[in-house]
């Protein structure tokens, strides 16, 4: 039942990147509103890479966000591979995740509103991509994993179509969102027209699978004019929600429950992909300081009541928007593929928890601590 499933998933994959090889209309660019519409065409090849599977130099581990050290706009070149990594996402659960970049979410794109991103993806689903090591050339990304393995990576082969959907970006889905075979490469441009925090994720069939294999992950924009509190902000952070639906394997590692994904019943709800990770390593500020938290809730299928218990959010812009303003929620409702950009005063010296307050997601994980040292004279 479950290898007939699997099966199903790659033939609708495979009709997908087949449909993908259709010609498509030329589009040109033009300027409407002070945005920029009409990319390219996307270009599919295959090449012989085998270099970092992540570049670019906004480009991060989650929490981290790189900052931009640059002024007005800028063109990025940003790759992230797909790759499959077994990886650990609870004590004791392992199993083959399908991912971005190699962790689960995968990496974070900084941009500003208004840059151009140029973006390649090389489907090394069938090669084994070692992420652990530090690596020449490669994105702040890789230096961070390399230095602090979360999920104890050990690189897998699964070969499969797969694709990339930027919901950061204005474009024919048809065209820039198409799936690629194991061994091809896609490369496309977007512009990052609109501010606020996206998710990305795989768009292949099953969406649903895909997304819950660990092919997700966020591109934060931040405005062009800023937020009205950007001088007061001491610490930045992103903390990105999704679920798991594993169930035991035949042998030592998990796999994907296709009826507790389909039943919206979850095996784990965690915070930046493992259920400890971010006790184990808390957010850290100090007394007195406002922190900023990137919020994005990446699914697939739930919602998230975040929560941080004993603070307030100072102001709250949904999805990242600064005229999306509201200020003094205690609890914000964020849907599937939703964000939330999120400014708090931290109040005392101590140990604060962040929380789906949703307590049936956070008993199975979506918690996480942020810890507050003395405040600075
Ligand atoms: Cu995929």
């Amino acid at each position: 039942m479950k290898v007939s499933k699997l099966t199903l998933s790659f033939i609708f994959g495979l009709l997908f990147a087949g449909l993908a090889s259709t010609s498509f209309a030329q589009s040109s660019e033009y300027k409407l509103d002070g945005k920029t519409f009409g990319m390219p065409e996307a270009e599919v090849f295959t090449e012989d890479y085998d270099g970092p599977p992540v570049v670019g130099e906004y480009v991060t581990m989650l929490p981290n966000l790189a900052p931009l050290d640059y002024e007005g706009n800028k063109h990025h070149e940003v790759r992230i591979d797909i790759m499959v990594q077994e990886i650990e996402v609870a004590e004791g659960v392992r199993y083959n995740a399908w991912t971005f970049g190699g962790t689960v979410p995968g990496p974070v794109l900084h941009v500003r509103e208004g840059d151009r991103i140029t973006f390649t993806m090389k489907n090394r689903s069938d090669e084994e991509v070692t992420i652990t090591e530090p690596s020449k050339g490669g994105a702040p990304f890789m230096q961070q994993v390399a230095a602090n393995n979360i999920s104890k990576n050990k690189a897998a082969v699964m070969p499969m179509p797969h694709s990339m959907d930027f919901h950061a970006g204005t474009v024919a889905k048809d065209d820039k969102w198409r799936t690629i075979a194991p061994g091809q490469t896609v490369k496309f441009d977007f512009i990052a027209n609109y501010p606020g925090s996206y998710i990305y994720h795989c768009g292949t069939p099953s969406v649903l699978m895909h997304t819950a294999m660990g092919q997700h992950g966020v591109v934060v924009v931040s405005p062009k004019d800023g937020y009205p509190t950007d001088d007061e902000v001491a610490k930045e952070y992103v903390v990105v929600q999704s679920e798991y639906y594993l169930e035991k394997g035949p042998g030592e590692l998990y796999q994907y429950d296709f009826d507790a994904a389909a039943n919206r019943n979850p095996s784990h709800v965690v915070f930046n992909g493992h259920q400890t990770v971010m006790h184990d390593n808390p957010l850290t500020a100090n007394e007195g300081e406002r922190i900023r938290i990137h919020f994005s809730n990446n699914g697939p299928s739930g919602t998230s009541s975040f929560h941080v218990i004993g603070g307030i959010f100072d102001r709250v812009w949904k999805e990242g928007h600064p005229f999306n303003e509201m200020r003094g929620m205690q609890t914000v409702l964020v849907g599937s593929s939703g964000s939330a950009t999120l400014d708090m005063i931290v109040p005392e010296e101590g140990k604060y928890i962040l929380i789906d307050h949703e307590f049936v997601d956070a008993e199975k994980g979506a918690t996480g601590t942020l810890k507050a040292g003395p405040r600075k004279k």
